[in-house]
């Protein structure tokens, strides 16, 4: 079993668009674990991207990211990571496959609605900038 940490980004909270994404989630038979509403400030959205600080496009992404509320999740099932990502649609919106909710649903490559973790190596780094242990329903005892 494998855990993953999903964001649906400021602009997919505003589109209204919670439902629809869990939806595919739980569709494609994944599990939640933990989730929540929550409005990052300055230093989470640094800290939480931080493998991309060199970017071009790290400023207007911390910007992006603390413009409004954003659901984070926890999201658990075989492979979760790989089909998490399938799921999403690549990065461009233009690039992803039909189908994808980037495909559907994103403006740009940079306002593309949802992240997931890469790797388990970017789950296991993510997903406690979000939720503690007792938060994620499973982990403790009992
Ligand atoms: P991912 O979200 O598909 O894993 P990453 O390469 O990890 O893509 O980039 C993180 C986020 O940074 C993207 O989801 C997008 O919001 C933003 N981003 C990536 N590349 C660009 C770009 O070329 N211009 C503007 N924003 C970008
Ligand atoms: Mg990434």
């Amino acid at each position: 079993m494998e855990q993953t940490l999903i964001l649906i980004k400021p602009d997919g909270v505003k589109k209204h668009l919670i439902g629809e994404i869990i939806k595919r989630f739980e569709s494609n038979g994944l599990d939640i674990r933990a989730i929540k509403l929550v409005r990052i400030n300055r230093s989470q959205a640094e800290g939480f991207y931080q493998v991309h600080k060199e970017q071009p496009f790290f400023e207007e992404l911390v910007q992006f990211m603390t413009s409004g509320p954003i659901i984070a999740c926890v999201l658990e099932g075989e492979r979760a990571i790989t089909r998490v990502r399938q799921i999403m649609g690549t990065t461009d919106p233009k690039k992803a496959e039909k189908g994808t909710i980037r495909n559907e649903f994103a403006d740009s490559i940079r306002y593309n609605i949802i992240h997931g973790s890469d790797s388990k190596a970017s789950a296991d780094y993510e997903i406690p900038n979000f939720f503690n242990r007792l938060e994620i329903i499973g982990i403790q005892a009992g």
